[in-house]
């Protein structure tokens, strides 16, 4: 390990001096591991200890480097142990089979993600969520620095071991007791270190560009998550109407005037009075038409078992005709097996209440905490969440596949008298980190929904760009 750490700094791949990070923050020494490609026996020596160094209990069939400085580690390693690698695309291509992970794999396989530097982990997460978004157990990665600035815990959080070969401080030893650093800079570095021990993943992802749709529909795991991200970049539009009218018949008129503005039509089936068994293929005849998603939003509460019964049975046979249901976690991960028992085979999909709109309402905290985890461990069936402000979860890194639909949205920010809480269009999508707007009276009570829908599209779509931009 000592004579890599002198040849790392013999070739300039570690800097002393006052560099500023991706993160913002000023840091003593500074690590460029691109190098290594310019020196085929100390890269090939680094693949070889990387392996080694790995406890014996470690097993995976893939390797995977994070792109793009640990992709020519990733292959030496591949090469020399004959365990096949993959690659994650960082841009996606839009023609093509626009694939997001390139190579050959079965669904719960374990790939261990290879890494040349950690400081928060972050980067490590984003080769991560793909490659678990395609069914791949992702629980190990190994990194040849780690800067013991948080990664380790980060990563732990997030169900991922780091093994390093090289912690930073033990690096700075070495050199300083080869002589090649002098105290001072070794204090310093400790200093450094002492008072940025944790650089939390949103700071350093902070800097990062965002995930468009078309990207991230290709990181679904859930085949309806990956239709709606479709039909958005499609139609551009991020609106969802918030159908609630008084009977079915005004519902289906609705639909089909404003169905060209939108990719969602929400559903509260159960206030129909006139509700009849056609209902779904009526309304599925509208959907399909204009292309836009059926989400009956029956926010299921139950054990697994009753759910499951509610889904497909009563008067209503929302299995049938809904596309997208939800549901609160209330009663524990039961309830998404249950659903996804019926749903999966289906193709349908499921959004967990994460958040809600109303006033004085309890899911926030470690509720909003817990429905991302069962979303995540459930991510072939779970496809986003209905969230309020998802920019503001302290619960870390949220898978991008996952989308976000936020109700109380109107024009102008305010609330109702029975405790509905109204945002923007402007300020759901890009302050509050949202991807669909879901607007009921702002647009059924309107003189015109259809151009109303249109105003709110138009609202909704721009404010999708500028996040992007
Ligand atoms: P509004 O008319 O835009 O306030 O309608 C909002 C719709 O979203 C309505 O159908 C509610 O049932 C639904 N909703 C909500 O307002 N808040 C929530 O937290 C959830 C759903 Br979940």
């Amino acid at each position: 390990m000592e004579s890599l750490i002198l040849e790392l700094h013999e070739i300039g791949a570690v800097k002393f001096g006052n560099f500023k990070l991706k993160s913002g923050i000023y840091s003593p020494v500074y690590i460029d591991l691109r190098l290594i490609v310019s020196y085929p026996s100390l890269l090939s020596q680094i693949s070889h200890t990387l392996i080694s160094s790995l406890p014996p209990s470690t097993s995976f069939d893939l390797v995977c480097g994070v792109p793009y400085t640990a992709l020519p580690i990733a292959t030496v390693v591949s090469v020399s142990t004959n365990i096949p690698m993959l690659m994650r695309r960082k841009e996606i291509k839009d023609y093509g089979t626009s694939k997001a992970i390139e190579g050959v794999f079965d669904k719960d396989q374990t790939c261990l993600i290879i890494e040349d530097l950690v400081t928060s982990g972050g980067s490590v997460l984003e080769t991560a969520a793909p490659l678990r978004a395609v069914g791949l157990r992702v629980s190990d990665a190994v990194v040849l620095i780690d800067r013991q600035q948080g990664g380790r815990e980060n990563l732990e959080e997030n169900g991922i071991r780091l093994h390093s070969m090289i912690r930073l401080t033990d690096m700075v030893r070495v050199l300083r007791e080869k002589g090649k650093i002098d105290e001072g800079v070794e204090a310093s570095l400790i200093r450094f270190l002492e008072e940025n021990r944790r650089v939390s993943v949103e700071k350093v992802k902070g800097e990062d560009r965002v995930f468009g749709f078309k990207e991230r529909s290709e990181l679904c795991r859930n085949p309806m998550g990956k239709k709606l991200f479709e039909v958005m970049v499609k139609k551009e539009t991020n609106l969802c109407l918030a159908a609630d009218v008084g009977t079915a018949a005004e519902l289906l008129d609705i639909a089909d005037k404003v169905g060209p503005e939108i990719c969602m039509l929400k559903t509260h089936v159960d206030i129909l009075p006139d509700f009849t068994s056609d209902f779904g293929s009526k309304l599925r005849a509208i959907a399909d038409k204009h292309k836009f998603l059926i989400f009956e939003d029956r926010k299921f509460a139950d054990i697994g078992n009753t759910v499951t019964m509610q889904y497909e049975g009563g008067v209503f046979k929302i299995l049938e005709w809904a596309d997208i249901i939800n549901a609160h976690i209330i009663s524990g991960p039961g309830i998404v097996d249950g659903l996804k028992l019926k749903g999966l085979p289906r193709g349908k999909g499921l959004l967990l209440l994460a958040e809600m709109s109303s006033a004085g309402n309890l899911a926030t905290g470690d509720y909003t905490a817990a429905a991302v985890k069962i979303a995540e461990a459930h991510s072939d069936f779970v496809m986003g969440f209905i969230s309020v402000n998802p920019a503001s979860w302290k619960c870390g890194y949220v898978y991008p596949s996952m989308i976000h639909a936020t109700p109380g949205v109107q024009m102008v920010k305010g609330g109702d008298a029975l405790g509905q809480q109204y945002n923007t269009p402007h300020s759901v999508i890009t302050e509050r980190g949202s991807d669909i707007i879901i607007v009921g009276r702002g647009i059924i009570k309107a003189e015109n929904p259809a151009e109303t829908a249109h105003e709110y599209r138009l609202e909704g779509w721009k404010a999708y760009l500028e996040k992007c931009s």
